[in-house]
């Protein structure tokens, strides 16, 4: 078990205005911040982010939704934290969400899900590495 991960909060969140109150979430649930940066993909980008998807029917939603305005990526620390950060962002749908998770409070639904959270420890180190270099991350 690696003490990392990697989250976006995706465009819907930040159009929403929703990105400081999920940053103070996450802070709050014990996460320490090791990067972060707000920047928008471009579709080429986003779909080599998603290129695991590339068979599936979402994937064109996906990559034009995720390039269609700002993020913030951020890498965060914890004990645990790939695993206690799905929990606290709640299931991929919305509507299937525990209460009080980041997905139920602020996603509307399951393509857009206000944030991402790596599902495993080896995903979190690709994805991390994949949006910020060695000089970004503490
Ligand atoms: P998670 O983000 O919870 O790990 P994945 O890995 O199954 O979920 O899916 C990656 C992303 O693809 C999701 N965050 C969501 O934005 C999108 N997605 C997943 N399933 C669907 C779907 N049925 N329709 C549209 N978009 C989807």
């Amino acid at each position: 078990m690696s003490n990392r991960t990697f989250t976006m909060i995706k465009p819907d969140a930040v159009r929403n205005g929703h990105s400081g109150a999920i940053l103070d979430m996450i802070i709050k649930a014990g996460f320490k911040i090791k990067a972060l940066k707000m920047l928008k993909l471009s579709a080429e980008k986003a779909g080599e982010f998603y290129a695991v998807h590339a068979a599936r029917p979402f994937y064109g939603e996906l990559v034009e939704f995720m390039s269609s305005g700002p993020i913030y990526a951020a890498i965060l620390e914890k004990d645990n934290a790939v695993a206690d950060f799905r929990k606290l962002i709640g299931a991929t749908d919305p509507a299937k969400a525990d209460e009080g998770t980041i997905r139920k409070l602020y996603a509307a639904s399951v393509g857009e899900n206000a944030v991402h959270g790596s599902d495993s420890d080896e995903n979190a180190a690709i994805e991390g590495s994949f949006m910020f270099s060695v000089l970004e991350q503490f």
